[in-house]
């Protein structure tokens, strides 16, 4: 590919082993930062609390090489990177020296306001490309982000720029989360490339020291799945040594050494070294020779020589990679490497102590006082360390987050028609409307769902747009004229990423997805269809990617006991308070298909404003007899609002219905019922729990700050009586709208989903759980008791 001149091997011949020396002294100095970023947090400027935060300086000092040789040189504008939860401190030290960083960001490391725990895309700001924190999840997003990068790349063809590489900084510990193998298959199946995973195989986690027989299969896993992978092990200066007499036994010592023992010895030392190589292998020619020309200090840098911290091994290994094969890289290491934490198995939450940072501040030749500047301590003069860092790659061609343009979305989406529809059908038909067109909005939206396309009604969609694949696949069924409502064409124009099951895979391809725009300067609708239970699967990739403000469309589908068939397994119950409880995405249950319309057409506009965000929407697969009626612009209004009256009380009714979703008509039917007995009682359907809440606790606050307000639900509901009685039924957990007695000040009997349910038939299900007619009429006589 195109970038594979930009790389050339390094030739001492020209000239180029005086930037493996400023890479060297760069490297000192992101160790330095680093490390003093650490110690100021915990003992310059102390937390209120006391409380000191390890985790941070061992596991930097881990992959400074790494980092120093990737951001300084090797890596490109274009690339995109996902640097492990606790090299933070380490990637924003390379983000100050380039300039990119404040000083001020770094004295408050983990403080208000200051520079992040673990690297944030939204909440740092030295452009952050990849959020993480939670392990393995950064590292599976490169494999997406590469996903999505070859999906606009063969849209377009010859007019992309060149593509960049997604690059994780990997814990080794972050391989023990099954999603990096999850991901690891999708990645084979897509043919994924230009993907860089650097494992820091610092054989340390944060409990203790890994497993050793870890990663004799770890190499294996990557080759089968396509991948090079690259281990680095031993450093120049070890290399060195195994070619004299008695180095072939000196490797041999090392590669047999258990993890456990090795790390002790790193703790301990030259003089710990010396005992257990004489004791093991002294007797074997040319050992005693080899011990001699070393003194204690010298052994210790030999023994502790690893290619993962050896600034030539590692710049010769990323240079000799000139193709987009996924290359994995297995950069051994030493935990707090060149601290005196170094090697010890309890590290991770180690701290330097006062006398030690006094030590290694000498060591590292940094006057008191000249902390933060940015070269002090370093052989090479000022001008040329600047010179050579305003000339580094990575930065040139900043802004890294890049702008693009509105896709333009119709005022309302026009409404199917049907006397009986489900929302879940209601939205296949809303897509393949909009697939026919020829628009913009038909060609940026993109559709996956893990292996559920059919069963959650994209098929009408995927038959108009086609699966994106790298290469033509044509559909050997219709080939061979075997009937079939479904079309299973693949090509890179195909708009529909197919996954497999992993719902972790769908949230990150989402993730990906959602943040088209800003990596890849050009803006992609996504959906993404799952089952409504399996979102609990995937939720941990789900928050992440909310973390990060990708903006996506989910649909959970079907939702609640009313797939009532399927049984326990497959009916969610908590969904809805998953959506309500994760900031940035907005939930919404319509029940019937003009609202969705209403609701896709705003989510679309949504996801794409500044201050927008995703939508989930839990359809369900219950045909309902459909309203058909036109809609006016205040009921549209009203359904994003979260609430709309289908029958507005009179004033100074005495109890009102409150459903949201599928039991639309068990609603409809216990409201009409009441109306003998209490004259003007309301009926309100919910089409959104979520913004509904939101918004009163909005209002809240602003009445707290003496603001004058009112909430949505409040303003809905005034033609009630003060005391008016309240029934609420959803198809999910009554949580889910219960708030909104405490909300009134009402009277309120909240009906829901919460046990496990069965398999059954709709109606048995809804009277087991008592979300039936009878139910409902028993919970109004129930509030209105309460009077
Ligand atoms: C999903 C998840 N579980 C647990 C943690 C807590 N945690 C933080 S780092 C870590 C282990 C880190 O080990 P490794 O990935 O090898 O990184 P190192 O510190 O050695 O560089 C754990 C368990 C987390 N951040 N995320
Ligand atoms: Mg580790």
């Amino acid at each position: 590919m195109a970038r594979a001149q930009a790389l050339k091997p390094i030739d001492p011949a020209a000239g180029t082993n005086r930037e493996l020396e400023l890479l060297r002294e760069l490297e000192k100095k992101v160790l330095w930062l680093s490390t003093w970023t650490i110690h100021h947090a915990n003992h310059i400027r102390p937390r209120a609390d006391g409380l000191k935060v390890g985790g941070h300086q061992a596991s930097s000092a881990s992959v400074a090489t790494v980092l120093t040789a990737l951001y300084f040189s090797v890596l490109r504008p274009e690339d995109r990177v996902a640097v492990k939860p606790h090299a933070s401190p380490a990637f924003h030290a390379i983000q100050y020296l380039l300039g990119l960083q404040s000083r001020e960001k770094l004295e408050r490391f983990r403080a208000w306001g200051g520079a992040q725990s673990y690297p944030s895309r939204t909440k740092d700001t030295d452009d952050v490309d990849f959020s993480t924190g939670s392990v393995g999840l950064g590292v599976a997003m490169t494999t997406f982000a590469a996903l999505v990068q070859d999906y606009l790349h063969l849209r377009k063809g010859d007019a992309a720029p060149p593509p960049g590489r997604m690059v994780a900084i990997a814990g080794d510990a972050e391989l023990d989360e099954g999603n990096i193998f999850e991901a690891l298959l999708e990645g084979w199946k897509h043919d994924i490339r230009n993907v860089w995973w650097v494992i820091d195989y610092n054989r340390q986690s944060l409990d203790s020291v890994v497993s050793d027989r870890l990663f004799t299969r770890i190499d294996g896993l990557f080759t089968s799945m396509g991948w090079r992978v690259v281990t680095l092990k031993y450093g120049k200066m070890l290399e060195e040594a195994f070619s004299r007499p008695g180095g072939d036994a000196l490797r041999r010592w090392i590669d047999d050494c258990p993890n456990t023992r090795y790390s002790a010895l790193v703790f301990k030392g030259g003089p710990a070294w010396r005992a257990a190589l004489e004791r093991d292998i002294g007797d074997v020619e040319g050992i005693a020779e080899l011990l001699r020309d070393y003194d204690d200090e010298q052994l210790h840098d030999l023994m502790t020589n690893l290619a993962g911290q050896d600034m030539e091994a590692v710049m010769e290994a990323f240079r000799a990679i000139d193709d987009d094969r996924p290359t994995c890289f297995i950069a051994y290491t030493i935990k707090g490497y060149r601290l005196p934490l170094e090697g010890h198995k309890d590290n991770h939450a180690g701290l330097m102590n006062p006398a030690q940072m006094e030590e290694f501040r000498a060591e590292m030749g940094v006057p008191e006082g000249e902390e933060w500047e940015r070269f002090a301590g370093l052989k090479i003069e000022p001008d040329e360390l600047q010179a050579f860092l305003d000339r580094v790659p990575f930065a040139q061609g900043r802004p890294r987050r890049l702008v693009s343009e509105v896709v333009p979305v119709p005022e309302r989406l026009p409404a199917p028609r049907a006397e009986r529809m489900s929302t879940q059908e209601g939205f296949g038909r809303i897509l393949n409307e909009i697939s026919r067109g020829n628009d913009v909005l038909a060609d940026r939206i993109v559709t996956t769902s893990p292996d559920v396309t059919v069963s959650t009604n994209l098929g009408a969609w995927v038959n108009q747009r086609g699966i994106f694949n790298r290469r033509e696949v044509e559909d050997v069924f219709r080939a061979e004229r075997v009937v079939s409502a479904q079309k299973w064409s693949l090509s890179p124009r195909g708009q529909h990423i197919e996954l497999g099951i992993a719902e972790n895979n769908l949230f990150l391809l989402l993730a990906a997805l959602g943040l088209s725009g800003p990596l890849f300067g050009e803006r992609v609708l996504p959906i993404g269809t799952l089952y409504d239970p399996f979102i609990g699967r995937g939720l941990d990739a789900l928050t992440y990617a909310l973390y990060q403000d990708a903006r996506f469309v989910v649909v959970g589908t079907p939702a609640g006991v009313t797939l009532a068939p399927e049984g326990g397994a497959h009916q969610s119950i908590g969904t809805p308070l998953v959506g309500m409880g994760l900031p940035g995405l907005s939930y919404f249950e319509p029940a019937y298909v003009d609202e969705l319309a209403v609701i896709l057409g705003w989510s679309f506009r949504h996801m794409q404003s500044p201050d927008g965000g995703s939508v989930y929407l839990r359809l369900s697969t219950r045909q309902l007899e459909q309203p058909g009626r036109e809609l006016d612009d205040a009921t549209c209004n009203d359904i994003l609002n979260g609430a709309y009256w289908v029958v507005p009380p009179e004033p100074g009714a005495e109890l009102a219905i409150v459903y949201s979703g599928a039991v639309a008509p068990e609603a409809t039917a216990a409201h009409r019922q009441i109306l003998e007995d209490i004259p003007g009682a309301g009926l309100l359907a919910v089409t959104s729990p979520d913004r509904l809440h939101e918004d009163w606790l909005a209002a809240d606050r602003s009445r707290a700050a003496g603001r004058h307000a009112s909430a949505w639900i409040e303003r809905v509901m005034a033609p009630l009586a003060k005391d008016a009685a309240l029934v609420t039924v959803l198809d999910g957990h009554p949580a889910t709208l219960s708030w909104i007695g405490s909300a009134l000040g009402r009277p309120l009997s909240a009906l829901g989903v919460e046990r496990f349910g069965q398999s059954g038939e709709i109606q048995e299900l809804y009277r087991d759980h008592r979300l039936d007619e009878d139910a409902i009429l028993d919970a109004a006589a129930t509030a209105l008791l309460r009077r």
